[in-house]
């Protein structure tokens, strides 16, 4: 097991802890050692190798023995006990907004609420009203997550089903009888959101390969069985479906699953148009089958430039692909540097050198430096002094990388609930760029919400707005907010939108994204990074932005990193 993964073990068990409610001190051994783990300067495997992993703050002597099993054997029995011993529905409660592991164990003491749907009825009934420390607001305000958890079903988010598919993608591929595989579905188009996963793949003998696939370590039950498909759950109750085609259909399949239905409804229309047939094992015309070897060939007999799959949603991308006009979307590799990454300055993991590090291990030229304003007083927000103190840091560190890298002093700094802004003028004309976000008051109404973004978007000290509409997907939606009327006045100011990377954000979304570049607002990609881990949400930012439509022009954070110093200046200056 890698790091993050022992990390996200670490953590669950410190939430099953507390749920159980044990001691607070041992809960929260394993969350520190959890956060540690996710920040640590090298990796995991030479660090317990060379004996450096016990030096680590937050790791004591018990949690390194918990972790090195979990990095050499994959599995922890405490772990394994604590997850059978606790009541599953008990976790799902988790993700109700406001709702932490000690009030779920009340309500399940109390009223032996165990579920979503317990945890509904009682609501309704009032009776959870009536419980000591909940009140009639916090129940009102249960009753709105619960409702909010339920409308998005079984669906998990696509870093959920990345951790989960990737595995059972590797087996597949592996499988010899296999010649081509790939996952399919929301998954492929890159959505916010997974309902199952779905995974494709060639051979001459599916079923043997179908036979090998369901006894796989990473399945929990089969629900279904056959020669040519499966369906199984995986960990975490998540469905995956599982099908294998000869390798002459492979290209009609691959593109048949991937979706959307809408842009596959839309495709097979143009294909009669033409006097084809399409369906997902061929494309047939009067004279017999059309061959084709891949999707490029697909589309290309019917006219149209190949499609990528973030496109296909039926939002004008066959239209765009017949009259040669679908844009060459922006990729990884356009990104050369990124702004907004905390800092253990606030509340991030790792250092201002480590963060730079792990920035130019990836390839990049430039790393902004965003940590919390001085409100934010739960995310370690910083006084002013320590903001100097840290510029003096990153002035010294400036000064050892030379030309090949350089890391850029910013501030993720708060939005008040008049619009103003958490630091006084002179300090913010210090920074290289600010980033104005929410992090307090949800509350007020649309109209006051929409005024205070408005205020914050036309302030000339601001150059990005950060997580515009504060949405935590599948746990809360964004706040009351006019986000046209917020995307206009940055259009009018030249303030940059943000595409918070995040997988738990993704904020803005790809339709508003799309939109607020069509007004001619520049967006940003940032992965809210906070620990070196987290840089790599860099790609959910970019699929959001494919997803957009836009190219690299359209993304500030792309083009040479030697000219963005001289970029932002210009920014402050105007
Ligand atoms: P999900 O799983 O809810 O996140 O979304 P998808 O898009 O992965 O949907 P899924 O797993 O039900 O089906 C995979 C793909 O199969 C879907 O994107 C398009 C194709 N498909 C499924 N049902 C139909 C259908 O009734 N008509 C057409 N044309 N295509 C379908
Ligand atoms: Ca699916
Ligand atoms: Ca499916
Ligand atoms: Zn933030």
């Amino acid at each position: 097991m890698d790091a993050s993964r022992i990390a996200r073990v670490l953590s669950e068990m410190g939430t099953l802890l507390e749920l159980k409610g044990e001691n607070p001190f041992r809960c929260r051994a394993y969350h520190a050692a959890a956060q540690a783990l996710e920040g640590l300067p090298a990796d995991l495997g030479v660090m317990i190798a060379d004996g450096s992993l016990k030096d680590v703050s937050g790791i004591g002597e018990t949690m390194h023995k918990k972790i090195v099993q979990l990095a050499t054997t994959g599995r922890l029995a405490e772990h394994e006990e604590l997850r059978r011993k606790t009541p599953p529905g008990l976790i799902a409660l988790l993700r109700v907004p406001g709702l932490g592991p000690k009030k779920i164990k009340l309500l399940h003491e109390e009223l032996a609420i165990e579920s979503l749907a317990d945890l509904r009825r009682e609501a309704e009934s009032g009776r959870i009203a009536a419980l000591k420390g909940f009140g009639v607001k916090t129940e009102a305000k249960i009753k709105e997550g619960v409702a909010y958890i339920e409308s998005m079903g079984d669906r998990i988010l696509i870093s959920q089903a990345d951790r989960l598919a990737s595995p059972v993608l590797a087996a597949v591929r592996a499988h010899p009888a296999v010649i081509r595989a790939e996952t399919c579905g929301s998954l492929r188009r890159r959505a916010e959101t997974i309902g199952d996963i779905d995974v494709l793949f060639s051979s001459t003998e599916p079923a043997a390969v179908l036979d090998a696939l369901v006894a796989l370590p990473q399945v929990a039950t089969v629900l279904a069985h056959g020669p040519t498909r499966a369906s199984v759950r995986l960990a975490d109750g998540v469905q995956c479906d599982l099908r294998g085609v000869d390798d002459s259909q492979y290209p009609f399949a691959l593109h048949y699953f991937t979706g959307s239905k809408a842009h596959n409804i839309a495709i097979r229309g143009r294909a009669i148009e033409r006097g084809l047939s399409l369906n997902e094992y061929a494309l047939t015309g009067e004279t017999g089958p059309v061959p084709c070897r891949d999707e490029t060939e697909l589309f290309a007999a019917l006219g149209l430039e190949f499609i990528p799959p973030e496109l296909r949603e039926h939002h004008g991308e066959i239209e765009a692909a017949a009259a040669g006009k679908l844009p060459r979307l922006i990729t990884r590799a356009d990104l050369t540097g990124t702004f907004h990454c905390h800092t253990h300055y606030s509340d991030g993991a790792n250092t201002l050198e480590e963060m730079a590090l792990a920035a130019q291990a990836r390839g990049l030229g430039y790393l902004g430096i965003a940590d919390h304003s001085r409100s934010a007083r739960y995310a370690g927000g910083l006084e002013i002094d320590r903001v100097r103190e840290q510029w003096l840091e990153i002035d010294r560190l400036n000064a050892t990388f030379g030309d090949s890298f350089r890391l850029f002093k910013g501030t993720e700094c708060d939005i008040l609930p008049d619009g103003s802004l958490d630091y006084p003028d002179d300090l913010l004309d210090g920074f290289d760029y600010v980033v104005a976000s929410v992090h307090s008051h949800f509350h007020l109404s649309r109209d006051q919400m929409t005024e205070r973004l408005v205020k914050a978007a036309m302030n000339p000290r601001v150059t990005m707005m950060g997580h515009l509409t504060g949405r935590l997907i599948l746990a809360r939606e964004g706040y009351a907010l006019d986000v046209a009327a917020v995307v206009d006045a940055a259009a009018r100011s030249g303030v940059m939108i943000e595409i918070n990377a995040n997988p738990h954000r993704l904020d803005l979304d790809a339709a508003e994204c799309r939109r607020a570049r069509a007004k001619g607002v520049m967006l940003v990609i940032n992965p809210d990074a906070h620990a070196t881990d987290g840089l790599d949400d860099l790609d959910y930012g970019v699929s959001v932005a494919r997803r957009a439509w836009l190219t690299a022009a359209d993304v500030w954070n792309t083009g040479p990193p030697q000219d963005m110093a001289k970029r932002l200046a210009a920014r402050r200056g105007g």
